[in-house]
């Protein structure tokens, strides 16, 4: 993507901001080669969420949801981070902002492999399972390779389930309730690879845009929350995240 200019009032408000929010989807990990949700070529659209991100279908077929997983694992496993990743990262690690939070929906681990450090993941991560019993939690790459048709069965009788937010689920409090703050007291809340679908990870864009942040969307398809944004980006986040952030580098 060509250098991207930003208007006055935009530069204006980047010159004072002390404190900026990345707020990630599926989207920003699509350049590395994982699938999307939604969407052409989304995972939903060859299988339904219910049958296998939920606890009943867990409960119902935990085989087919356990090799699901694995083979989801393997995909992130195999994936590099992408200059979205890589930006992001380097917007953090050099302090451009006094204060930086990547709030991610996406569990497959991307973000830190790429150097992001201050990373709050909502939705849980595939890289970690833990009993559904007794909560043991173990190395998922571990539990595969000890079984990786069915979910490995625990000291304590329990089964093996992948450390991620299933729906119906609640996110882990303390995660969503830092992730909250740090939303509410946000200059810049920039949205990355999302289609701001799920709750309350979306309601995120609102608590930001209610307290006065200016608000950055960066997906080349529209969301229900374009229309509240300062400045859309309407580009693949791997062209337009590094392009984003040599500008709001070069005007700090
Ligand atoms: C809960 C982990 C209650 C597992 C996930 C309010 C209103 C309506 C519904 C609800 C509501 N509140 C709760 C609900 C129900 C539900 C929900 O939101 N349903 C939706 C579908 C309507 N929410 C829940 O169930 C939540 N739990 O409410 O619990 C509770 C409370 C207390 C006590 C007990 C219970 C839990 C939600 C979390 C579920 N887990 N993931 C796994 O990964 O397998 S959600 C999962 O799907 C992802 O983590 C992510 O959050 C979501 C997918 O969204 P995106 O990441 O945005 O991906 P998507 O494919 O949709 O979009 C990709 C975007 O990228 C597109 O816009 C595309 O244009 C763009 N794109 C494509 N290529 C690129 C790109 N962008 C940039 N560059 C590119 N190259
Ligand atoms: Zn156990």
């Amino acid at each position: 993507m060509e250098t991207l200019t930003l208007s006055e009032e935009i530069r204006e408000r980047v010159r004072e901001a002390r404190s900026l929010v990345a707020f990630s989807g599926a989207g920003v990990s699509r350049e590395s080669g994982l699938d999307t949700f939604r969407g052409a070529g989304g995972l939903w659209e060859k299988m339904r969420p219910e049958e296998l991100a939920t606890p009943q279908a867990f409960r119902a077929d935990p085989e087919k949801v356990w090799r699901w997983y694995a083979w989801r694992f393997r995909q992130a496993a195999e994936a590099a981070p992408n200059p979205a990743h890589l930006a992001l990262a380097r917007l953090e690690l050099e302090e451009v902002f006094p204060s930086f939070t990547l709030v991610t929906q996406n569990v497959d681990g991307l973000h830190r492999r790429a150097g992001s450090r201050n990373v709050l993941e909502l939705h849980g991560t595939i890289l970690r399972a833990h009993c559904n019993r007794c909560g043991q939690s173990r190395d998922m790459g571990e539990a595969i390779a000890e079984s990786s048709e069915e979910p490995p069965v625990c000291s304590c009788g329990g089964k093996y389930r992948p450390s991620v937010v299933w729906f119906g689920e609640a996110l882990p409090d303390d995660v969503f309730a830092q992730a909250a703050e740090e939303s509410a007291s946000a200059d810049l809340f920039l949205s990355v690879g999302t289609s701001s679908t799920v709750y309350p990870a979306a309601g995120l864009i609102e608590v930001a845009k209610r307290a006065g942040a200016l608000f950055v969307e960066v997906n080349p398809e529209p969301t229900p929350f374009s229309r509240l944004a300062d400045l859309r980006l309407a580009a693949p986040a791997g062209e337009a995240v590094p392009a984003l952030v040599d500008a709001l580098s070069r005007h700090r």
